[in-house]
């Protein structure tokens, strides 16, 4: 069977490439080796962050405005409710590097945000206990997406526009064709005129080691608070970040936004721990935990209760932690997305665009000179 372009996985990134494509009146077949919305790679777990301050780097403001216009769009489009806004908090010294570069990117986009010190931290969010010295960069629009929903609500409108999509089927083999592509699967053998790959923690594989990316273990953790959920409810208290104060490595988390019982979700942004999606050890360990638990009562006391739950995910991370978008650099007819690095999530809803307008047009409008694929060429 022939189509414009193929779609190889159906994870975030390649659900909203799908969803992008028809909407355009593409021939799309998506593949996925698993059933939507699975638990198996990056981007499960009921929540992600969205915020505008990028500390990450200025040059991304751009794309997650445009990410929030088309989070509302789909949330009109499929009449589903898929991002919350509750604020967000940076937390840590002013001297500190994530603070610095949240107020620096915040300032360079006109992106609102207040700071808060000391006491006027606990005041507005009473389950933070301010370590000496730090100040919360305060910005209103950030809030969490339901990544399983967001995956969910893409799919259904690729589905509506008219994209074929497979599930459980599994890709064995690609190669650049003539002018087209070929994909062998499980089920069967597909040319398409494009390839698109996005295939999260398994862009190693597919890709065949092409990027220097690095798959790392991510556990997260879902804390019932002592004293009960009161002061963690979305209304006092938002979706956020801390650096540690010895610098450097950052945790985050969520308000309770399953209500009482259903805990306070945690998590600590990165690891050394590398490892491929066959190979991850998905057993939750007491080490785990006890990592986690340590590191955020430091500023919220009430998060030193019994762990509900947890969970592993994957990070897959390029040397600078910016992604990979743009056409592969050795196959024509081919565009690749992957190298997340842990904060992709809350940009698919516009990395499907992108990568529309790269399988269609061969370019796009939108500002993603940062992701060059052929960054890392020639680096050992
Ligand atoms: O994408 O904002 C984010 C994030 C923070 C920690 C992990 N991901």
């Amino acid at each position: 069977m022939s189509y414009d372009v193929i779609v190889l996985g159906l994870g975030a990134m390649g659900s909203a490439a799908a969803y992008h494509l028809a909407a355009r009146g593409v021939r799309v077949l998506g593949i996925e080796q698993f059933m939507p919305a699975h638990d198996h790679g990056s981007s499960h777990g009921g929540s992600r962050i969205i915020r505008q301050a990028y500390f990450e780097s200025a040059d991304y403001i751009p794309l997650v405005l445009r990410a929030y216009e088309l989070w509302r769009k789909l949330e009109r489009d499929a009449g589903a409710r898929l991002l919350h806004v509750t604020g967000g908090m940076t937390l840590g010294s002013r001297h500190g590097e994530l603070v610095r570069r949240t107020m620096a990117a915040a300032r360079e986009h006109a992106i609102p945000f207040e700071v808060l010190e000391g006491a006027e931290i606990a005041e507005r969010f009473p389950a933070v206990r301010p370590l000496t010295g730090d100040v919360a960069v305060v910005e209103p629009h950030a809030g969490y997406l339901l990544p399983e929903e967001c995956i969910r609500a893409h799919l259904k409108m690729a589905e509506r526009a008219g994209a074929e999509l497979h599930f459980e089927e599994r890709a064995i083999a690609w190669s650049g064709a003539g002018h087209g592509v070929e994909v062998r699967t499980s089920r069967g053998t597909y040319s398409a005129g494009h390839l698109v790959i996005a295939a999260g923690p398994w862009a190693e594989s597919e890709l065949a080691g092409v990027f220097p990316l690095r798959v790392t273990r991510q556990v997260m953790a879902w804390i019932q608070p002592r004293g009960g959920v009161t002061d963690f409810v979305p209304e006092r208290f938002p979706v956020w970040l801390a650096e540690d104060p010895e610098g450097g490595a950052v945790t985050y988390g969520f308000p309770a936004i399953d209500g009482e019982g259903g805990g306070v979700k945690a998590a600590i942004h990165g690891s050394d721990v590398v490892c491929t999606p066959e190979t991850i050890d998905r057993e939750i360990h007491a080490a785990d935990l006890k990592r986690i638990v340590e590191r955020v009562k430091v500023r919220m006391p009430a998060l030193d209760g019994e762990v509900l739950r947890a969970k592993t995910c994957m990070y897959t991370k390029t040397p600078d932690e910016n992604f990979v978008i743009g056409s592969h650099p050795h196959v024509p007819n081919c565009t690749v997305a992957c190298g997340f690095s842990g904060h992709g999530f809350k940009f698919s809803s516009v990395v499907g665009e992108v990568l529309a307008d790269l399988a269609v047009r061969g370019k796009t409008d939108l500002p993603v000179g940062i992701f060059d694929p052929e960054r890392f060429e020639g680096r050992d």
